[in-house]
């Protein structure tokens, strides 16, 4: 049965001793720890890319029927990014790692928020927003730098650049993927963080983390699909939320 905590995060003693005798965490985050360092959701309460919705441009098809819309989500979104900094959320999770045996941060974000605060051990699933993808020869290469608006990059060899992010019917980076299995399916702790935790194979990593024996602790200010089976949903922003757990665990 899930368990809420609407007060003092910490109230429950029995959260707290889950929290307490993991040394193996894992922990899944979305959109929404990002979302108070200004970067706007997919979806929930504060949705934001409100006028596109990722299914609609996040896939190749739309990418080839008009590139320029595409790159302008992107180049849109990467300004964003680019004067975003991390926010308390990011920075818990980058003092829990120094607390534990075993800690692995698997993100679903193209931010890089997580490295800019300075988690070492970051395994992106979906890429990153800082990258381009030659279609031609298959090199990955920095980003174009601010301010530039080529309407469609192109490669050195002449091929056309995509954002080097994962769309919708792609596979996941192959390494990145069994990492994230790996830390799912061996962790004592695993938490969800601000995801709505509808997009797969990211959003089955709770249930393989469950399922293998795991405490499974969501945070996020609305319920999703994980609430229906975790063993404690917090309710509130991440921002407030880690650092109270981690305050807890310094003690
Ligand atoms: C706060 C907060 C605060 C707000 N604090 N919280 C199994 C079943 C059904 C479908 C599939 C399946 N397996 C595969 C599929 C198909 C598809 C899929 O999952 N579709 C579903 C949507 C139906 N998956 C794929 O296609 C994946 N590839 C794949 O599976 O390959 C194999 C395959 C190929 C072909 C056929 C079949 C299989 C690829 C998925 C790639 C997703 N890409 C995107 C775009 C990345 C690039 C970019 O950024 O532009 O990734 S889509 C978008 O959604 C982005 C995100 O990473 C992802 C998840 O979103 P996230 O992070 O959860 O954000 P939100 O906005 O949804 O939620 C935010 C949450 O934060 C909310 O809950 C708020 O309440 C909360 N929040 N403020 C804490 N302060
Ligand atoms: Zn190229």
């Amino acid at each position: 049965m899930p368990d809420s905590a609407s007060g003092r995060v910490l109230d429950d003693p029995r959260l707290a001793s889950a929290i307490r005798r993991s040394a193996r965490v894992a922990v899944l985050t979305g959109a929404g720890i990002s979302a108070e360092s200004g970067i706007p959701t997919f979806r929930g309460a504060e949705g934001l890319w409100k006028k596109f919705r990722p299914e609609e441009l996040a896939n190749f098809d739309a990418f080839m029927a008009n590139p320029e819309l595409v790159w302008a989500w992107y180049r849109f979104r990467r300004d964003i990014v680019r004067k975003a900094e991390p926010n308390p959320g990011h920075r818990a999770l980058v003092a829990w790692e120094s607390l534990v045996d075993k800690f692995t941060l698997i993100t679903q974000n193209v931010d890089g928020l997580h490295a800019r605060a300075g988690s070492k051990r970051v395994v992106e699933l979906h890429g990153n927003i800082e990258t381009d993808l030659c279609l031609d020869c298959g090199r990955k290469r920095a980003g174009e730098a601010a301010g530039e608006t080529d309407p469609l990059p192109v490669c050195p060899c002449g091929g056309r650049l995509r954002p080097g992010v994962v769309w919708f019917g792609e596979l996941l980076p192959t390494e990145a993927m069994a990492q994230a299995d790996r830390a799912a399916s061996g962790c004592d702790l695993f938490l969800t963080v601000g995801t709505s935790a509808v997009v797969h194979p990211a959003a089955s990593l709770p249930r393989l983390a469950k399922s293998r024996g795991a405490t499974l602790v969501e945070i996020n200010p609305e319920p999703t699909p994980v609430s229906e089976y975790a063993d404690f949903t917090l309710y509130g922003p991440a921002g407030e939320i880690l650092p109270e757990l981690v305050r807890w665990l310094e003690r």
